[in-house]
């Protein structure tokens, strides 16, 4: 592996958590990963194939994910036996914070002289304190389009050349002053990248590492996959840190990039044509527009596919659009987040839609053969009190009674952490809407994944909930939406009680952890968590389905879900990416 220009490595959030696993709780109950968030940024597959594409070689290991595997899996081995031109590591869930600066760390002390190159969110927010206080690290990409300055960056460090002309970087020059390039980059839609599953499948076998490519945990036992319809967002949700005013202010992104329709519904067909399994479109395809979402149901309708397709909703959608959808994709789903029950909530939240739409939604929805509906509820939003928490499990009490006949509407309750997103209105300016934020810097974020339980991780309370009662709440009424889906059958007893028992011994950890830390003596309160802390099998235990079991997520996949055949065909053939010439991008 001698002439690897690129390896792409995904860190775990806490690079020690085999020795030490703190009791990360439900944060990752809703999505398919781990608490340890092992699922790399989709646009790792994009920066790929883009490299490749202009003659570089690129790997993707998910470190994460082989640490999660393997116990004895060894990255300090993995990093000596390559030496590419540069490393690249995601910063982009600031959750990977403490595990991403630690493999930067420990590549720097291996092999002094490989660049180390962070991009990602989260990297962006920070770019100028993590190369002022990690000397680790040469250099950050800016942005939610890396591909074509990632591209310059390589060319340079390897040819020669000046970093001050590759736009979107930040970096030390020789006098060890740091250089911020102008943030001017920004692609006005998708059309000249590909998140091409096919170029994975292909890498797979180039470096027969099944597992460093591997999206999450479960995923050949559910290969579930999904397609882009943009980055950036026109919606303005007070706490994220992907909303219109957070692109704007740190990734000069003025309005949202899409993908032309018609390349997204050939990127799902290249999915249907290798996997009977579900494909998730990002981002609602009415964003950009009627016109937009209609086209893509046109071209979609041009070959019946019957992979479950989920569609994920911004605001509810008219029957007319539903309908639509319907008469297109044989198999539909649909992903809505309301976050409370309250509108006052959620209109604090910044979801502008009341529950009259969203029930209308529902009631169309499953009138049109929608087979399944995800509602999203959250738990630490502005206005929101633990009793407002409680009542959310009311509300979806009268739903579940309304649809008693359906058996398919599944609502979810997860609480927002680890942390606030950085560069979201209410981290920026916490007090102005009732938050208080407890670490800001990098280094504070750092420290924090060390604590020992996720009350002591999250990086916020409210005006209306401290964290106990953020914590507290979370379990108390994922113990009652546990009961009421047992009650109206959505899952059976078997599974509730299990789930029952370890939301009871995840709240007996968190109080015994609490009573260590509330211990005067510093060093008594180590030696206590050390012990308890070490349990094998914690992670199982305490952090992952707490709040519900994982396998409520998934949606319908055929018994066979591979389709072997066209998988060996597509390894053997040259075929074009699904990009278009007529691109804003250009070639570089
Ligand atoms: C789709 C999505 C998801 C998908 C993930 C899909 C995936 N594998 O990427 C799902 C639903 C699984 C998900 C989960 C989570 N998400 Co999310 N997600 C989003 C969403 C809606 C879109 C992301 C997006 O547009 N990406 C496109 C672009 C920006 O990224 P990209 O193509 O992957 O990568 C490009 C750049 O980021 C950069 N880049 C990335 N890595 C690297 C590395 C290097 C070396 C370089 C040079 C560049 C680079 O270059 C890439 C190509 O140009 C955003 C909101 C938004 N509007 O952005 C939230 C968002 C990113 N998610 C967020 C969060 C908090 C989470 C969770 C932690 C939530 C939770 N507690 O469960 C988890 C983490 C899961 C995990 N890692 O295991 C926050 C992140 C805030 C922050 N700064 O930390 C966001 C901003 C908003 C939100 N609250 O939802 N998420
Ligand atoms: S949470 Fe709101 S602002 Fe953020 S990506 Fe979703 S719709 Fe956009």
């Amino acid at each position: 592996m001698a002439n690897l220009d690129l390896i792409l490595l995904h860190p775990p959030t806490f690079y020690d958590f085999r020795k030490r696993p703190g009791i990360y709780g439900p944060i990752s109950d809703v999505v398919p990963s781990t608490p340890i968030f092992e699922m790399y940024p989709i646009g790792f597959a994009s920066l790929s194939e883009y490299l490749e594409r202009y003659g570089l070689k690129v790997r993707i290991v998910n470190i994460a994910l082989k640490m999660l595997k393997d116990d004895r899996f060894d990255l300090e081995r993995l990093v000596l036996k390559n030496r590419p031109v540069a490393f690249g590591i995601d910063l982009h869930w600031m959750a990977h914070v403490q595990g991403a600066l630690a493999l930067a760390e420990i590549i720097k002390r291996l092999h002094p002289e490989i660049p180390v190159i962070l991009g990602g969110l989260s990297a962006t927010y920070y770019h100028e304190e993590i190369l002022r206080q990690y000397p680790f690290v040469d250099f950050v990409i800016r942005g939610d389009s890396t591909e074509k300055p990632l591209l310059q960056l390589l060319q340079v460090i390897k040819k020669g050349g000046d970093f001050k002309d590759i736009p979107n970087l930040t970096y030390r020059d020789g006098k060890n002053k740091i250089q911020i390039n102008p943030l001017n980059y920004v692609p006005e839609n998708l059309n000249d990248i590909t998140i091409d599953y096919r170029h994975i499948m292909k890498k797979v076998v180039r470096y027969a590492d099944p597992t460093g490519y591997q999206p999450f945990i479960d995923w050949y036992a559910y290969p579930v996959t999904a397609v882009f319809t943009c980055r950036g967002c026109l919606y303005h949700c007070k706490t994220c840190g992907g909303s219109s005013m957070a692109f704007r202010a740190f990734a000069n992104r003025q309005r949202p990039a899409y993908r032309d329709p018609k390349l997204l519904a050939q990127d799902i067909f290249n999915i249907s044509d290798h996997l009977h399994a579900p494909i998730m479109i990002i981002g609602d395809i009415f964003q950009p527009g009627e016109e937009y979402g209609f086209t893509f149901l046109r071209e979609i309708k041009r070959r019946p596919i019957t992979n479950h397709i989920a569609f994920e909703f911004f605001v509810p959608p008219s029957r007319s659009q539903l309908q639509r959808i319907a008469e297109s994709i044989l198999n539909f789903n649909i992903e809505i987040s309301p976050e409370s029950h309250d509108e006052e909530v959620r209109r604090a939240f910044g979801r502008p839609y009341g529950n009259q739409p969203l029930e209308r939604m529902i009631e169309d929805a499953v009138d049109l053969g929608s087979k399944r509906i995800d509602l999203f509820f959250m738990i630490g939003l502005p206005k929101q009190t633990y009793s407002s928490v409680l009542d959310t499990v009311d509300y979806c009490r009268s739903l579940l009674e309304r649809f008693k006949f359906y058996h398919k509407l599944f609502p979810f309750l997860s609480p927002l952490a680890p942390f606030l997103d950085p560069g979201s209105d209410v981290f920026d300016a916490p007090e102005k809407y009732g938050y208080r934020l407890l670490y800001r810097t990098v280094e504070e974020h750092r420290q924090a994944l060390f604590a020992p339980s996720w009350k002591y991780i999250l990086n916020y309370e409210t005006k209306w909930m401290k964290r106990d009662e953020i914590v507290y709440s979370t379990y108390e009424a994922g113990k009652k939406l546990n009961r009421l889906k047992a009650e109206f059958g959505l899952i059976d007893r078997k599974t509730a009680e299990s789930v029952e028992v370890r939301i009871e011994r995840a709240v007996g950890m968190m109080k015994e952890i609490d009573r260590i830390m509330a211990l005067p003596d510093e060093k008594e309160r180590e030696t206590k968590l050390e012990f308890i802390l070490k349990e094998p099998l914690s992670l199982q235990t305490y952090s992952i389905s707490t709040v519900c079991e994982k396998r409520e997520l998934e949606w319908p996949t055929r018994f066979i879900r591979m389709n072997l055949i066209k998988i060996i065909k597509t390894l053997l053939a040259r075929r074009k990416p699904n990009v278009s010439v007529t691109s804003s991008t250009g070639s570089p």
